[in-house]
């Protein structure tokens, strides 16, 4: 009895070609092989990067996917070989896998592994199984796997070097926002940025990664969080969350960076990219004091062709970096998974609507209207 070694049949949501609706699909799950694991998605979250794979601009996509990667479940069956985790446990399956083994793996500079991805492109490495073969076939024909999770399947085969096993009573409705969102931004603050306390931020972008950016330099003691977004609706939930100033850079009369070092003495100590685009990364790079001002890079945007900097606003003291899921990993998810019970941060904040699975396109239009934060899709 039950479904172990065998095809499971269910629902994705299948993105055929760039620029088109997804379509719910019945698809075939094949059961995992060697060092895979096959997990039953319980919830998921919706973040731009899904987005950005289906943008007709956007170049290097593998098409027909099942997209999402911001997602929480159940292992329903392991392959061989396979021993962090068994039917039964809940799970948090990670776009950056940790194989514990390689250079990245075994350094503490970095959360990436040489599973990620292959030069500039992170979805290679992760639209295939390691055989280099697909679990999913829907009408007869292969189906890539996004960025080694495809969330937006009932279920879905993953390797196991990219699953956090995570605590029995974790609420899944709310820490599939751990897989991405939430930890991005809040990471990206705490690890990445390494906010201190007593200090002046800003974070530009305000969506679920850089609200969660601000939860981020409030938790580390930041004296002022000054929020912009082009969007003003999303100003009432960041000062909620911790920001003490927020700024619309179209409601402006100068660019928004020359307002923020006249708020500032000089310009913010941190400050943290979650929109994207070489008009923002600008002004996060313009936004911070010289002698010390940190900027940390987390947003992207399609076919954008990023930064212009000359050597001398480097040489007056300021740095630059990149975050991807703001530095954590499989090992440190499940502790963020136990902050989360005991109240070190609200997740609860994040989510403004919830919407059973089949109405995963309603969820993307609400994104890109810009009127939801994270929609939780239930399964
Ligand atoms: P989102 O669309 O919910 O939020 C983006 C916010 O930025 C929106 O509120 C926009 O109104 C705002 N915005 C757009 N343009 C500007 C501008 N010029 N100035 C100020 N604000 C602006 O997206 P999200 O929060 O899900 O993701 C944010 C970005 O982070 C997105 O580019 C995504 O691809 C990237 C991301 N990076 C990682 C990583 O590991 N580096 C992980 C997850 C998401
Ligand atoms: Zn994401």
């Amino acid at each position: 009895m039950g479904t172990k070694g065998k095809v499971i049949k269910c629902k994705a949501a299948i993105a055929w070609e760039a620029g088109k609706p997804l379509s719910i699909e019945e698809v075939e799950v094949a059961p995992p092989k060697a060092h895979e694991v096959r997990v039953q998605i319980i919830a998921a979250g919706l973040c731009r990067s899904d987005t950005h794979v289906i943008n007709p601009k956007f170049e290097g996509a593998f098409l027909p996917v099942i997209l999402g990667h911001e997602g929480a479940g159940i292992v329903e069956s392991v392959g061989p070989g396979v021993t962090n985790v068994k039917p039964g446990d809940k799970v948090i399956p990670l776009y950056i896998p940790h194989c514990k083994k390689c250079k990245f793996c075994l350094s503490p500079l970095t959360n990436f592994c040489e599973k990620f991805c292959k030069g500039k492109n992170p979805l290679i490495e992760q639209e295939l199984m390691e055989d280099k073969t697909s679990r999913f076939t829907c009408k007869g024909k292969s189906i890539y796997h996004f960025f080694g999770i495809s969330a937006f399947s009932q279920y879905t085969v993953v390797k196991d070097v990219n699953l956090a096993k995570i605590d029995d009573d974790a609420n899944l409705e709310r820490v599939c926002l751990i897989g991405c969102g939430f930890s991005t931004g809040y990471g990206a603050a705490i690890n990445t940025a390494k906010v201190t306390p007593g200090s002046t931020c800003a974070v530009f972008g305000l969506g679920g990664v850089g609200l969660s950016a601000v939860i981020g330099c409030k938790t580390a003691g930041a004296s002022r969080i000054i929020a912009v977004d082009i969007n003003s609706d999303k100003f009432a939930k960041a000062k909620a969350l911790g920001a003490t100033d927020c700024l619309n850079p179209r409601e402006l009369n100068k660019p928004v960076q020359d307002v923020i070092v006249e708020m500032t003495n000089g310009g913010v100590d941190f400050a943290i990219d979650c929109a994207g685009g070489s008009e923002v990364m600008k002004a996060t790079v313009d936004c911070t004091t010289v002698g010390w001002g940190s900027c940390t890079f987390v947003g992207v945007n399609v076919n954008d062709k990023g930064l212009t900097i000359s050597p001398v606003e480097l040489i007056l003291g300021r740095t630059l970096r990149g975050s991807s899921f703001g530095g954590w990993d499989v090992d440190t998810v499940p502790k963020l998974v136990s902050d989360y019970k005991n109240g070190k941060f609200n997740l609860e904040a994040l989510v403004t609507h919830t919407l059973p699975f089949e109405k995963i396109n309603e969820a993307l239009d609400l994104l890109k209207q810009g009127k939801s934060i994270r929609t939780i899709l239930i399964y």
